[in-house]
C-alpha cells in the first residue's frame, strides 16, 4: 500500500537501488549472487542512513545557529523495535526502496524480517520513550534522548512445557548498522572512594570527592527521523569501558582472567536491562547503571552548552532535561555536583538552575515499584552524592517547617526514608529537584495528587500537572496496519497522515455499510496474517471468523492476566455445560514477558499455557473457543498482533494502571475496548463513548473503599456458581493432570488474599464478555462501534502529548 507522496521516479529507484549495491559490495563485503537476506538487510538500511545524514546534520546546524532551546530525554528505557521500515517510512522512500529491491529479485518485507528489535526496554515506559523520540523530531522539537547502549536487551522469552524460560537477546550480535560509534566522544565516571574537606588556596574550604574507580562511557548515536523528515534527533546510548581494560603484568604472570576483572566489572554496567536485584550485588549494579547514564549524559549537556556560551548561568534557557520515572533521579544531586564543585557555583544558584533544567515523569505509584536505596550502599557507592542529598534534604524540612509541617509530616516529605532501615526516596529527590512532576493518565495524575505525592506537593507549591500518554501513529497505524492506512486515507483524504484529528471525519463512515466492508475486509486480511503466524509458531489452526480477543502486556498481577484465563475456564464450563447454544466462536489471544524473578507471574503463565492445552485439545468445544499463548512478545509482534484484535483487554484492577499505551494502540486499530476505569482507559471512554467500549468493575475509589472495609474473596466465590466452577476446575487439576496441585496454592492464595479484587469482579466481567458476544453477533453494530473507535482515538497521538509537554513543562517552540 504506497502511501501518498510515495510514487518514486524511475531515477530515485535505479540511485537507491545503486547505493544498495554500493553497500554491499563495499561495506558488507557481499556479493549479489551469495548476499544473504542480512546482507540484503545491512546493505539497505545503510542506504536509507546516508539519505538521514545530511538532514540530521542540517537539524543539528540549525538549532545551533537559531539558539533554539532544546530536550534531553533521560530514559534507561528505549524500546525501539525495529528501525528500517520506520526510516523509510518516515523519509517517505517504502517505495522507492521495493522497486529498488525488487529489481534485484529480493523482497523488502523479508529484509525488513531480518532486523533485531532493539529491546532496550521493559514495557509501557520504554515504549513510551521511543514514541516520544519519533515524535519529537516529527513536531520539530529539538531532542537527545540519553539512555544506555545495552549489549543485552530484554531477555527473549521461550516457553517449554508451559513455563517460561529466559534466553539472553543478542540484537547486537551481528551489528548494529543504525548507530554510529563516537569514539571522539568519551566521559569519565566516577564510583566509590570518599569525600574531605580541603582547604584551597584562597583559604576556601570546599569538599573534594576522591574517587575509587573510574569508568569511560563511550557513546553511540542513533539518527531519530522525524514524519517526512521534518527533522532529525539524536539519540545517545552510553556504553561502559573499563580505563584499564587489562592488566598486563597479571596476564603475562598466568592469571589471564583477574587480568581482565576491572573490564569485566566497568563493563557490566551496559551489559544488561534490568540485572536482577534481589541481591545487594544487583541493586549496586543497577544503582551505578542509574549514575553512569546520568553523569555521562548530563557531563555531555553541559559540553555541549559551554561550546556555545561562556558558561551555565544560562542552561535552563537553552534545556530542559526530562526524568523518565526515578531511574535519572541521580542526575538531581548530579548536576548540584557538577556546578558546585566543577563550575564554582554558590549552592543557591546551583539548586535554582537544577530546579529549572528537570522536570520528572512518574509511572508508577505501586509501592514496590517506588525506587529507594540503602543509605549504607549510597554512601558506599556514590559519597558525594550522598552529602549533597542530605544538604538538599536539610534545605527542604527546612522550607517544609516554614510552611508548617511537623513530625508526621516531616516524616513522609523526607528524602530519607527512616521506616525500613534508612532509604532514599528517589522519587521525593526526583520531586523536589524539578519544577514540573507529572502524571501520565488523568486519574493516575489525580492519584499522584491524592495518595503518594499529597505531602510533597503541597509543601512544593503544587508542582503536579498531567500528561496523558500517546502512541506515534506513524508506527502503529501506518506501518502496523498499512490497509487500514489506506483506507483511511481513502475516506478522508492524505491530510489524515499528518493530522490525527482528522480521524474524527470518519464518524459518519460508520454508518456507510460499505465502507464498513472494507474496514472487515481489512480486519480479516490481517487475521489471516496471524492465523499463519499462530499456526507456524504455535502449531495451533485459529478461525480467523472468531472474536481475536487479545491481552498483550507485561504478565502482572495487577494487569489480571488471571481474571482473563478464569473467565476463560468458566466460558469452557458453560460451554461444554451447553454445547447445543448458539456461541460465538472466540480465540484468546494472549502475550507478555514476567520478570524472571516473580514466580506469581511465570505461574500465570503457566497456567494460560495449560488452560491452552486442554482446551485447544477439547473436541467438545472445537473452533469455538481456543487459546493462544505467543512467546517472546515484543514491538514486532505487537505490530502483527494489534492490526487483528477485534477485543482489547484493559482489565487491571482500578488505580493500579498508571495510563496503558496498549489501549490506545488497539483502540486505534478499531478493536473495542473491555476494560476497568482504569488509567487512560478513562479518557477513552470519554472520547469514544460507552456504547462503543465494554466497562466493567469497580472504580478507582470503590477499589479503595473495599480495600480498608477487607475484600471477602470467598463470600464473592460462594455467590457466584461461575466462579466457583472455574477455580475448582483450576485447583483441582483440570488443567494439569500431570500435577493436580499446581494451582491449589494459587487459587488458595486467591481466596486468601485477593488484593487485586479478581474475584470482586469477576462477575461484572463476565456479563461484560457476555454483552461482547451478544455484540459480535450484531455485525452492523459491532463494525460500526469498531469504525467509531478509530475515529475517536486521533487525540492520543504522541505527537499532542509531545505539543503538551513542550509548552506546560519544557517551555520549548514545537510545529
Ligand atoms: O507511562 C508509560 C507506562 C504506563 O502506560 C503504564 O501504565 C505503566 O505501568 C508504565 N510504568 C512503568 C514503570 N514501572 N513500573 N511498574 O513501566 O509506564
Amino acid at each position: 500500500h504506497p502511501l501518498p507522496g510515495e510514487t518514486p521516479d524511475e531515477e530515485a529507484v535505479r540511485a537507491f537501488r545503486q547505493a544498495i549495491l554500493d553497500k554491499l559490495a563495499y561495506n558488507v563485503g557481499g556479493r549479489v549472487e551469495r548476499a544473504s537476506a542480512r546482507d540484503w538487510f545491512v546493505s539497505t538500511a545503510l542506504a536509507a542512513r546516508d539519505h538521514v545524514v545530511d538532514a540530521w546534520r542540517r537539524s543539528n546546524d540549525e538549532t545551533r545557529a537559531e539558539g533554539r532551546k532544546g530536550v534531553c530525554y533521560l530514559s534507561m528505557e528505549f524500546l525501539i523495535g525495529r528501525l528500517l521500515s520506520d526510516t523509510l517510512g518516515n523519509l517517505g522512500l517504502t517505495e522507492t526502496a521495493r522497486r529498488a529491491l525488487d529489481g534485484l529479485g529480493v523482497d523488502l518485507d523479508a529484509v525488513g524480517g531480518q532486523e533485531a528489535d532493539a529491546a532496550l526496554g521493559n514495557g509501557g515506559l520504554g515504549r513510551l520513550a521511543a514514541c516520544f523520540m519519533e515524535s519529537m523530531a516529527s513536531v520539530d522539537v529539538p531532542a537527545y534522548g540519553y539512555g544506555i547502549r545495552y549489549e543485552n536487551g530484554l531477555f527473549r522469552q521461550i516457553i517449554a512445557g508451559g513455563l517460561q524460560h529466559e534466553v539472553p537477546e543478542d540484537w547486537l550480535a551481528l551489528g548494529n548498522p543504525w548507530e554510529f560509534e563516537r569514539s571522539g566522544l568519551v566521559y569519565e565516571v566516577r564510583f566509590g572512594g570518599h569525600v574531605r574537606p580541603e582547604v584551597a588556596p584562597d583559604g576556601t574550604s570546599r569538599f573534594v570527592w576522591h574517587a575509587g574507580e573510574i569508568v569511560n562511557a563511550l557513546a553511540y548515536d542513533t539518527p531519530v527521523v522525524g514524519w517526512r523528515g521534518v527533522r532529525i534527533n539524536t539519540l545517545r546510548l552510553w556504553s561502559a569501558r573499563a580505563t584499564d581494560p587489562l592488566h598486563l603484568s597479571e596476564f603475562n604472570r598466568g592469571d589471564h582472567v583477574g587480568a581482565q576483572s576491572a573490564r569485566m566489572r566497568a563493563e557490566a554496567i551496559s551489559r544488561v536491562l534490568y540485572p536482577g536485584d534481589e541481591t545487594e550485588a544487583g541493586q549496586e549494579l543497577r544503582l551505578r547503571q542509574e549514575y553512569f547514564f546520568a553523569s555521562a549524559s548530563l557531563q555531555d549537556i553541559i559540553r555541549r552548552h559551554l561550546s556555545r556560551f561562556p558558561d551555565l548561568t544560562n542552561l535552563a534557557d537553552q534545556v530542559a532535561v526530562q526524568l523518565n520515572d526515578t531511574h535519572p533521579a541521580i542526575g538531581v544531586p548530579e548536576l548540584m555536583r557538577l556546578l558546585i564543585d566543577v563550575h564554582g557555583f554558590g549552592w543557591d544558584a546551583a539548586w535554582k538552575i537544577t530546579q529549572a533544567v528537570f522536570s520528572y515523569t512518574n509511572h508508577t505509584l505501586l509501592p514496590e515499584a517506588l525506587e529507594t536505596w540503602a543509605v549504607p550502599m549510597m554512601e558506599r557507592v556514590l559519597p558525594r552524592h550522598m552529602q549533597l542529598i542530605y544538604l538538599i534534604n536539610a534545605r527542604h524540612l527546612d522550607h517544609a517547617r516554614a510552611e508548617g509541617a511537623r513530625d508526621g509530616l516531616l516524616s513522609s516529605v523526607s528524602l530519607i526514608d527512616e521506616s525500613h532501615g534508612r532509604r532514599v526516596r528517589m522519587g521525593h529527590l526526583a520531586f523536589v529537584g524539578s519544577h514540573r512532576v507529572n502524571g501520565v493518565s488523568a486519574l493516575h495524575t489525580q492519584l499522584m495528587r491524592d495518595t503518594v505525592f499529597t505531602d510533597l506537593n503541597h509543601v512544593c507549591g503544587d508542582r503536579i500537572t498531567n500528561k496523558t500518554n500517546g502512541i506515534t501513529f506513524r508506527r502503529w497505524l501506518h506501518r502496523a496496519n498499512p490497509g487500514l492506512t489506506a483506507l483511511l486515507v481513502e475516506a478522508l483524504g492524505p491530510a489524515v497522515l499528518d493530522d490525527p484529528d482528522r480521524l474524527a471525519g470518519l464518524v459518519p463512515f460508520a454508518e456507510d455499510a460499505s465502507f464498513r466492508q472494507r474496514f472487515v475486509a481489512q480486519r480479516r486480511a490481517a487475521k489471516e496474517r496471524l492465523t499463519a503466524l499462530v499456526a507456524a509458531r504455535l502449531g495451533l489452526k485459529l478461525d480467523p471468523d472468531a472474536i481475536f480477543d487479545v491481552q498483550i502486556k507485561r504478565i502482572h498481577e495487577y494487569k489480571r492476566q488471571l481474571l482473563n484465563i478464569v473467565e476463560t475456564v468458566s466460558l469452557y464450563n458453560t460451554m461444554r455445560a451447553h454445547p447445543t447454544d448458539n456461541w460465538a466462536p472466540r480465540v484468546k489471544i494472549l502475550a507478555g514477558k514476567a520478570a524472571p524473578s516473580y514466580h506469581q507471574a511465570k505461574l500465570i503463565i503457566r497456567l494460560a499455557n495449560d488452560v491452552a492445552s486442554v482446551i485447544n485439545d477439547d473436541p467438545a468445544v472445537g473452533d469455538r473457543l481456543k487459546v493462544a499463548f505467543i512467546p517472546n512478545y515484543n514491538v514486532s509482534l505487537a505490530e502483527a498482533i494489534i492490526p487483528a484484535a477485534d477485543l482489547s483487554e484493559q482489565i487491571s484492577t482500578a488505580g493500579l494502571e498508571a495510563s496503558g499505551t496498549g489501549n490506545m494502540k488497539l483502540a486505534l486499530n478499531g478493536a473495542l475496548t473491555i476494560g476497568t476505569l482504569d488509567g487512560a482507559n478513562v479518557e477513552i471512554d470519554e472520547r469514544v463513548g460507552r456504547d462503543e467500549i465494554f466497562i466493567f468493575g469497580l472504580t478507582a475509589a470503590e477499589v479503595a473503599a473495599r480495600k480498608r472495609n477487607g475484600h471477602d474473596a470467598r463470600a464473592a466465590v460462594a455467590a457466584s456458581p461461575d466462579l466457583r466452577g472455574a477455580l475448582d476446575a483450576i485447583a483441582s487439576g483440570v488443567f494439569s493432570p500431570d500435577e493436580p496441585d499446581r494451582y491449589r496454592g494459587l487459587v488458595e492464595g486467591l481466596l486468601n488474599d485477593d488484593r487485586y479484587l479478581v474475584t470482586a469482579d469477576f462477575e461484572s466481567y463476565s456479563a461484560r464478555q457476555r454483552d461482547v458476544a451478544a455484540r459480535w453477533a450484531r455485525p452492523e453494530s459491532w463494525w460500526r462501534a469498531a469504525v467509531l473507535n478509530t475515529a475517536h482515538v486521533g487525540w492520543f497521538s504522541s505527537d499532542r502529548t509531545i505539543r503538551d509537554y513542550a509548552a506546560d513543562i519544557w517551555g520549548v517552540k514545537a510545529s
